[in-house]
Formats: structure tokens, sequence, C-alpha cells
């Protein structure tokens, strides 16, 4: 695949990386395929190898509106990069294999749970049943949360045996409010840590911890009535297999048919905007004659932080922020005009940065 290669290179330009999970054969490759136009296998047997890797551009209107007023040299779009990774078999939780170090790097987790119905494709459980899929996989990384808690707990506790002294005092404390909350069969995402207790606690990249969507994955003639899940996770309703088909055609076609099945936004756009949601992130953005560029941060972010996120000597020799809001800036088409008229606002390091904010920023290093 085209992501492996081009992974490595572009690390540190990938604004967010969403790891697909689900059962055997409920369409993950099918959806990976939707989300980012590839043309990887599908069907029995295909999941079995590495997982499919794939950056996509995130569709984003304001940076295509930017660039044709600015008509800058280069162009670009925040990025994602989706992991496919393998079936995930019952029972998986309790080893540490590669499905489990894979779904570790990511920063949120894409369940896939298998909605439509279809004998010629076999189910792992012999039915097909959203809301049961949907509870064993929570378990399942719930386990494996578990196993990782206690292990490390075990190993804490056969240090202090030999007289050696923790090397974090939050680490331990920390590790059993976990554990209480994983016993009782609910994920990490819904327990409340304090900042100590989060930090204690980060390296071990917990599953159930990591912000999770699910999408369901539904025949074309189900679309009307998504079944109710009973999981926390926000669940967005996509058809995958007509959402594969759709997104190898040209968009003028691809638009007519969505419109024919009355799909407003194609299943990509609408997963990729609630993983920002989920994750708390936003985008600002840089518009000039050289590029202009779509920036990804959390939100709530200080102006110093956006800066940061284009180079550390931006924010190392902060002056100012210069920030016209991205209705502003179209209207009023030049950054001298948004000055003129006072749209133009200066801001200090502290200031939080708003959703589609034009910023450009002033230093001295
Ligand atoms: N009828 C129907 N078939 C689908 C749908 N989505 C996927 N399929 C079919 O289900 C089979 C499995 O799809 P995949 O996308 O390979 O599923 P997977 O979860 O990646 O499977 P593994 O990686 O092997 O675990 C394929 O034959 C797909 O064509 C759908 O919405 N409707
Ligand atoms: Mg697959």
């Amino acid at each position: 695949m085209l992501g492996w290669l081009v992974a490595p290179f572009l690390q540190n330009d990938i604004d967010m990386r969403l790891g697909i999970i689900g059962w055997p054969l409920v369409g993950k490759t099918t959806v990976f395929n939707a989300l980012t136009r590839s043309a990887a296998r599908t069907g029995f047997g295909a999941g079995s190898g590495a997982p499919n890797v794939a950056i996509v551009r995130v569709p984003d209107d304001r940076v295509e509106r930017l660039a044709a007023l600015f008509s800058p040299k280069k162009t670009t779009f925040a990025t994602v990069e989706y992991i496919d990774l393998p079936g995930f078999e019952r029972g998986k939780g309790k080893d540490s294999d590669q499905f489990l170090t894979n779904a570790r790097k990511v920063d949120a987790l894409v369940q896939v749970v298998r909605a439509f119905v279809d004998d010629n494709v076999p189910h792992a459980e012999g039915s097909v049943d959203p809301r049961r899929d949907g509870r064993l996989m929570e378990e399942e990384l719930i386990l494996a949360d578990q196993i990782t808690v206690e292990k490390r707990l075990e190993n804490i506790a056969a240090q202090a045996k030999r007289g050696k002294k923790p090397e974090s005092p939050d680490e331990q404390p920390a590790l059993e409010k976990a554990l209480a909350h994983l016993e009782s069969v609910r994920p990490l995402r819904t327990l409340e840590l304090s900042s100590s207790e989060e930090v204690a606690l980060r390296g071990f990249a917990f599953l159930s911890q990591k912000p999770l969507l699910v999408v369901l994955n539904m025949g074309e003639d189900q679309m009307a009535a998504p079944p109710a899940l009973a999981s926390d996770a926000p669940v967005l309703a996509v058809c995958g297999k007509l959402e594969e088909e759709l997104a190898q055609l040209p968009d003028a076609e691809a638009a007519e048919l969505m419109a024919s099945y009355g799909i407003a936004r194609s299943g990509l756009e609408r997963v990729i905007q609630a993983s920002y949601d989920l994750l708390g992130l936003m985008s600002f953005y840089t518009a000039g004659d050289d590029e202009v560029k779509a920036w990804t941060i959390r939100k709530q972010s200080p102006a110093v932080e956006a800066a940061r996120t284009i180079h550390s000597d931006i924010a190392r020799g902060f002056i100012r922020a210069e920030v016209v809001s991205y209705d502003d800036l179209m209207e009023l088409k030049t950054f001298p005009r948004a000055r003129e008229v006072g749209k133009l606002r200066l801001e200090g390091k502290d200031y939080v940065v708003q959703d589609g904010e034009v910023v450009h920023f002033r230093f001295a290093v």
C-alpha cells in the first residue's frame, strides 16, 4: 500500500491517526476503502495480512475557497491516517499480539459494527446483532487493559519486595483506580482522572481510554432505521458498500448517486468531522501568496500553542497574532482591507484561537 511508503516521511504532518477495528468480516476494509479511496482486498481471507494504511486529506471547503482567493503556489489540507487493522478474534485481548500493539499507536479508534444482512458473508457469532457485537468489543478492549494494569501492578509489587522504591509515587494508586473501573466492566474513557493520574497512566496507551467512534455498517435497504447501540460512544451509520462504490466515481457522479439515496454528505466527511469533534480538534488557517494551509489544534488552544504547531521558533519569539475570521476575510478579500475596516485583530499569546480563523503570526528570534 502506498500508505506504508509515505507514512515514515509524513510522520509529523499527520494530524490524526485513526485505527479501524472490529470483528472479522464486518466491513472494516470496505469502510477503509470508502474513506481513503483505496482498493484494498475485501472479503474472506483478505484481513489476515499486514494492516492497510492510507493517508487522506481532510476535505475542507474553507481551504479551497481561501486558495481560490489567494491563488497560492501551494495548498495544504489537514491530513488523517487510517489504519485498517486485521479482524480481531474473540479472546485476543488476552495476548499482547500485533493487533494490540498497532491499536495502541492510534489517536482514536473507529469500530466498524456490522448491521448489514447478507447470507453470503459469514458472521463470527452466527447472527447479525450490532448491539451485542458493539458490547463484546468494548469488553475485549477493557479486558486487554485490565491485563496490562494487573501485570504492571504485579511488577510494582515484586519490585517493592526487593526493596526498590517506585519511580513515580502516583503510578500505583492511579493503576488501582483504573483497575477498579475496569473490573466493573467500564471503559477507561469514562473514568475521571486528575492531571497527575492522567500523566501516570499516559504511557500505557490504554485501548478503552482512546476516543471511540462507532461506524454502523448498514445495508442499502436499512439506512432509514439504524439500530440503537448500548455504547456511550458516538455512532455514525454509513452504508459501507455503497460508499466504497461512490469513492471510485468522479465527484459529480458520486453526488448524483448520493442524492438518489438521500445521503447528504459522504461517509468520509462525516467520519472525519466526527473524529475531529471526538478528539476536541479544530482547524485554523494561514494564507498568503506562497501557501494556504489548514492547521489542526486542540480546541481552546492559546495563540502561542497555535504558533507552536507551525514552528517552535514562532512560539518562542511570539510577538502577536493578527487574526481575522474566515467569513470576514472572504468578504473583504485581503488582509490590508481587513485591517482598514478594523476586522484584523491584534491578539496576544493567551488569546484562544477560534475554529476557522485565519492567523498571521508576528515573531522575532
Ligand atoms: N451486502 C453487504 N456486504 C458488505 C457490506 N459491507 C461489506 N460487505 C461485504 O462483506 C465482506 C467482508 O467485507 P470486508 O470489508 O472485507 O470486511 P473486513 O471486516 O475487512 O474483514 P476482515 O478484514 O477479513 O476481518 C465483503 O465480501 C464485502 O463485500 C454491506 O454494507 N453490505
Ligand atoms: Mg479487512
